[in-house]
């Protein structure tokens, strides 16, 4: 029987391991973590740190613990934190900052998921008996909702700015960090030094299979190592994982590149579809919102009809659906897509 090719341009998330990850966990020197004693993950929170140029990391299981521990290492319950209205903490981690953190959000809703540091001024509460103290600015770079757009570094440096007049701390979610700094051909630590905080993922385009960093100040840390063990993120032999983070770090980098321009060529492909539209000054980096307003038919029932046909991806809204290019998409497999989306 004729199995149909599939391309899955869901996520980044779906990423498998690379052969010399799979070499990497099977020759990891391990040790149980809560203990400090497992030297590749001692090594990986080594890397993670130097590369993003701060004090400590972290590793946590997931991208939203991550983001969840910082939050809960810097503000305390009762606080405001201002964030930006489509991002992944506000939208897509369960309310996890109200329910686990006790914060209140105060959700700003900006331009392709920039934040105007104007606002983000006028939202840092007085000193009141009626107000809870803003504790807090969270950014996400790239911006997932916006289509993997960058922030540019004017704002965070107006940002940093504002942030550091009130004694606020920033944290970054920079689940696809790596991804802004190689669309802007810039060292990750320029985007970083902005930050107090940043959690970034291993298992998106840097395509390890389990794990994200949470990098800041050693007493940050300290804290955030504790909050993890509490939350239940306290790994035993978490070398086998840790093992894949650093070959991430170390050599998945230049794969996003590549990704980079597999979303060109597919947006550029899809605009030549009837129906499908993509704004290419909106394309940044690995993430395409794609408008299928000209099908007149739903993103849901377009997403049937491509999985049909072997491409998954998903719906954003009911006028959009989301394509996401990474290491197992070939652009071999851009063009297939194209061709399948044609026949649509
Ligand atoms: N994003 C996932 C889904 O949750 C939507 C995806 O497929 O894009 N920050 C950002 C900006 C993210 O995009 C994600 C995951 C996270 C945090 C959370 O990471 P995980 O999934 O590791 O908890």
């Amino acid at each position: 029987m004729r199995t149909m090719k599939i391309i899955d341009l869901r996520s980044d998330t779906v990423t498998t391991p690379t052969e010399n990850m799979y070499r990497r966990m099977q020759e990891a020197p391990i040790g149980d973590d809560v203990y400090g004693d497992d030297p590749s993950v001692n090594k990986l929170e080594d890397l993670a740190a130097k590369t993003l140029g701060k004090e400590n990391a972290l590793f946590v299981p997931t991208g939203t613990m991550g983001n969840l521990i910082a939050i809960m290492a810097h503000t305390r319950p009762g606080e405001e934190i201002i964030l930006e209205r489509n991002s992944h903490i506000f939208l897509f981690e369960a309310a996890g900052a109200s329910r686990l953190a006790g914060v209140q959000p105060m959700p700003i809703q900006g331009v392709d998921g920039v934040m105007n540091p104007k606002e983000v001024e006028e939202s840092i509460r007085e000193e009141n008996i009626h107000f809870p103290a803003t504790g807090l600015i969270c950014v996400e770079n790239t911006h997932n909702m916006a289509g993997g757009m960058i922030q540019p570094m004017e704002n965070l440096r107006e940002l940093k700015s504002i942030a550091k007049n009130h004694q606020i701390p920033m944290h970054l979610d920079g689940a696809r960090i790596f991804n802004a700094a190689v669309a802007l051909d810039c060292d990750v630590k320029e985007i970083a030094a902005y930050f107090d905080s940043v959690m970034f993922c291993l298992s998106k385009g840097l395509s390890a299979p389990i794990g994200s960093m949470l990098v800041g100040k050693a007493g940050f840390i300290d804290q955030a190592r504790k909050l993890r063990k509490m939350l239940g993120g306290g790994m035993r032999q978490a070398g086998i994982m840790a093992s894949c983070g650093n070959v991430s770090i170390e050599q998945m980098p230049n794969q996003l590149k590549i990704d980079h321009e597999n979303a060109r060529i597919l947006s550029n492909g899809l605009n030549k579809l009837s129906g499908f539209s993509v704004d290419l000054d909106k394309v940044h980096t690995n993430i395409i919102n794609v408008s299928i307003k000209g099908k007149k038919i739903s993103s849901e029932a377009i997403i049937e009809n491509m999985k049909a046909k072997g491409i998954l991806a998903n719906p954003r809204g009911k006028d959009f659906i989301r394509l996401v290019t990474h290491k197992d998409v070939t652009l071999e497999d851009v063009k297939y897509a194209i061709t399948v989306m044609d026949t649509l």
